[in-house]
């Protein structure tokens, strides 16, 4: 079944110059970039993104490291692309993250932990509208790739 997912690269992925490497490994296994943004988070889109986690503990610190630095946004469809990218992303501490997920070989801890991605279809559609105009997102084919 086709779905679709919101990938947000961190602030950490960025300082790493880690965007392409991180962005081929989901090309590269076939899922469709459709939308695709740098942007800097503000509190209200912090809040918004995060509302199950606004009350806990963490969440001081997780919105400062989301709002450090640019992020990269993108938008992305495919089979069954909620469980198939979560899985490339690995798990979400670090440090149970499995070598050759993106977590597992790049993300130091779980402050720091280099992605998010949407946890279900409902999710994946709520996010990629917050974070993407309709007009920023792309339908197209693969004639040429043939
Ligand atoms: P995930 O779906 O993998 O992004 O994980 P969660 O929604 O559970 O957590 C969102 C973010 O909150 C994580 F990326 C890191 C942060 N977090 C903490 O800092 N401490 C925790 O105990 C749990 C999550």
């Amino acid at each position: 079944m086709s779905q679709k997912t919101l990938v947000l690269l961190k602030p950490d992925t960025i300082q790493k110059s880690l965007i392409g490497t991180i962005l081929a490994r989901f090309e590269q296994k076939g899922l469709k970039v459709i939308g695709l943004k740098m942007l800097q988070m503000d509190q209200s889109l912090c809040d918004s993104h995060y509302s199950d986690h606004v009350s806990k503990g963490f969440y001081k610190f997780l919105a400062g490291f989301m709002m450090s630095g640019p992020i990269v946004a993108i938008a992305i469809e495919g089979h069954d692309a909620i469980k198939v990218v979560r899985t490339m992303c690995g798990a979400t501490n670090p440090a149970d993250a499995l070598p050759g997920t993106i977590r597992g070989d790049f993300a130091k801890n779980i402050d720091n932990n280099i992605i998010h991605s949407s946890d279900s279809e409902e999710a994946g559609t709520v996010e990629i509208a917050r974070f993407f105009k309709e007009n920023e997102l792309f339908t197209y084919g693969r004639e040429l790739a043939a």
